[in-house]
């Protein structure tokens, strides 16, 4: 018999083949993909999430934690689609232009993922271009800007000046990253700012439930 609950300690612990057995146990067993993904992985991500803002976890848990995830993931994001589970929305997310850093980028990625949104990242060096193109093709509600450079941090205002001047409000922005703060965020008009890869799952929730 599948449990969920051995399925989300798998995850937290980052046992990647226990956790892509575990999820076909579930499957083979008749148990909706819906609840597999909200009480087995979801559960377990949102775990890893408090325990990084608790520094309980570092990165490497966080990462080794996300590659479990995935590993159940890609057994059910067919049967997921298939049974038409509503997704929670679609996040734009990628590292501002002229900047390479994606390790904070793609954990917070990860974190969004694990908590039910469709991402669609568009990696590092990103122009405001494309992440309005991106977003506008794929109805996108929110868009994530990272960036870990001072001198890149500063193409940010640019983006959300052209978002806004497209999309006016329709799009929300988001913003994250080492030198980037609240009070910048106000500034430029994005939406919110968060401080950590958890935090911006809060942050995305709240938003797209106002
Ligand atoms: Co670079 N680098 N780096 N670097 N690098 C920093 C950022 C730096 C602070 C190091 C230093 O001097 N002490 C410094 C920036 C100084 C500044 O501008 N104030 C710096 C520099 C100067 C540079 C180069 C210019 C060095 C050179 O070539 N002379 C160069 C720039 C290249 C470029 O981007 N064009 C460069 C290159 C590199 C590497 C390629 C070697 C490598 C990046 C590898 C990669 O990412 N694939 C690298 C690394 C690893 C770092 C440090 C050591 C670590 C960054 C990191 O991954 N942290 C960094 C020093 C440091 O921070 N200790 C440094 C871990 C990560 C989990 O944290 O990214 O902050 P972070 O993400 C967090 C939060 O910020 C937040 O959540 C994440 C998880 O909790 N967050 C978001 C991030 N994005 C978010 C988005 C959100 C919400 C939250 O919403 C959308």
């Amino acid at each position: 018999m599948a449990d969920l609950g051995k399925l989300t300690a798998s995850l937290i612990a980052g046992h990647a083949p226990e956790v892509q057995k575990l999820t076909q146990q579930a499957i083979d067993e008749k148990i909706l993909p819906a609840e597999i993904l909200e009480n087995g992985l979801i559960s377990g991500m949102n775990i890893v999430g408090q325990k990084f803002k608790n520094n309980e976890f570092y990165v490497p848990e966080v990462l080794i934690a996300a590659r479990a995830m995935k590993a159940g993931m890609t057994l059910l994001r067919p049967l997921l689609a298939e049974t038409g589970v509503a997704s929670k929305g679609t996040i734009v997310v990628g590292t501002v232009k002229g900047d390479l850093h994606d390790i904070g980028k793609n954990l917070v990625a990860m974190m969004l993922e694990g908590a039910g949104f469709d991402i669609i990242d568009l990696g590092t060096d990103v122009t405001a271009e494309k992440y309005l193109q991106i977003a506008r093709e794929n109805r996108a509600q929110i868009v994530g800007l990272s960036a870990l450079l001072t001198t890149t941090m500063v193409g940010m205002r640019q983006i959300v000046e052209l978002i806004r001047k497209e999309e006016g409000d329709k799009i929300k922005i988001i913003i994250g990253g080492a030198p980037v703060t609240q009070d910048y965020a106000d500034e430029i008009g994005a939406n919110g700012y968060a401080p950590d890869a958890a935090s911006s799952v809060d942050l995305v929730k709240s938003i797209i439930a106002a």
